[in-house]
């Protein structure tokens, strides 16, 4: 599992939000590429960027700080924020970016993304944001009619690298995250699924795994516990073969049950924000955690 890092753009600066309003913005950096940098330091993998002024604009607006961020070459990046048609895809994606993520273009132009992922195979990630259980679009301005789990059955068979399933409530507040609708998305879709909002620490890391894997009695143990757990629930098929984030992250199309407990589920990572940057779990801990749960 990828613990990742994210680096919230707003104005040039790094920031965090609470439920995503942006009047709520706490600075936290003022140089995001040095941000990065520390964030690699700290033995991060992978880095979550987003521009907050591109998801409200609906173009991106910090490309200067993005820019700085990916030629620093700190980490490997997923973006998203603004990226609304294949030329930005194409333009991050060659400025070195390993992962492009769409939110309201996958609401509003689901075609893009069947021309995105198979333009730029393992590179597109969803981001289905929900509040009030429905999809939350332009910077979680609009909602949209669908729910999360509808909007993600229609990126199934697309070639999503994953869906990034953000709980609005809970984004920023650092009180635990809705893990359980979340490995439910996973278990329905059949889709890698990133858990973002609200994570507080290696708590949330544990509850992961204790609903994926039903054994409780497991958990804490060895890796025939853990990683047994949830390697049992990522069951063969559709190996990526693309290199990047996505390298050897699979998903089983065979299921068809729903329901968490039940057929497959894969949960590729978590975001960590503002309970990161407030340094209010260890991260080390949490590092060992993820490398562990496989
Ligand atoms: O915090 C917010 N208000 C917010 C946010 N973090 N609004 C959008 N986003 C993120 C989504 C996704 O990663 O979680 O922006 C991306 C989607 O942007 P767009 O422009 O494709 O809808």
């Amino acid at each position: 599992m990828i613990l990742f890092p994210a680096i919230d753009l707003k104005d040039g600066r790094c920031v965090r939000l609470e439920r995503g309003v942006m009047e709520s913005a706490t600075v936290f950096n003022e140089d995001p590429a040095a941000q990065a940098e520390m964030f690699r330091a700290q033995g991060f993998k992978y880095l979550h960027l987003v521009d907050l002024d591109g998801a409200f604009a609906g173009e991106p607006v910090n490309a200067e700080a993005v820019l700085s961020i990916v030629s620093a070459g700190s980490l490997p990046v997923q973006l998203g924020g603004g990226i609304r048609n294949m030329e930005r895809i194409a333009f991050w994606i060659d400025k070195g970016v390993e992962r492009v993520i769409l939110g309201t273009a996958a609401i509003e132009n689901p075609q893009l993304v069947i021309d995105a992922c198979r333009e730029f195979p393992g590179r597109i990630v969803v981001a289905l944001d929900e509040r009030d259980g429905r999809v939350a679009i332009k910077g979680w301005s609009e909602l949209h009619e669908e729910t999360a789990q509808q909007a993600a059955n229609r990126f199934r068979d697309t070639g999503v690298a994953a869906l990034l399933h953000t709980c609005v409530e809970q984004d920023g507040m650092m009180a635990g995250m809705n893990v359980e609708a979340s490995v439910q998305l996973a278990q329905t879709s059949r889709l890698p699924v990133i858990v973002s909002g609200g994570f507080g620490g290696v708590r949330d890391l544990e509850r992961i795994a204790e609903c994926l894997d039903d054994n409780k009695a497991d958990i804490g143990n060895d890796k025939a516990g853990i990683g047994g757990g949830i390697g049992s629930a990522v069951e063969g098929g559709k190996a990526s073969t693309e290199g990047g984030i996505g390298s050897g992250i699979e998903g089983d199309r065979a299921s068809t049950e729903g329901g968490v407990g039940s057929g497959t589920a894969r949960i590729e990572g978590v975001i960590a924000g503002r309970s990161l940057y407030e340094k209010r779990f260890d991260v080390e801990e949490a590092l060992a955690l993820c490398e562990r749960f496989g």
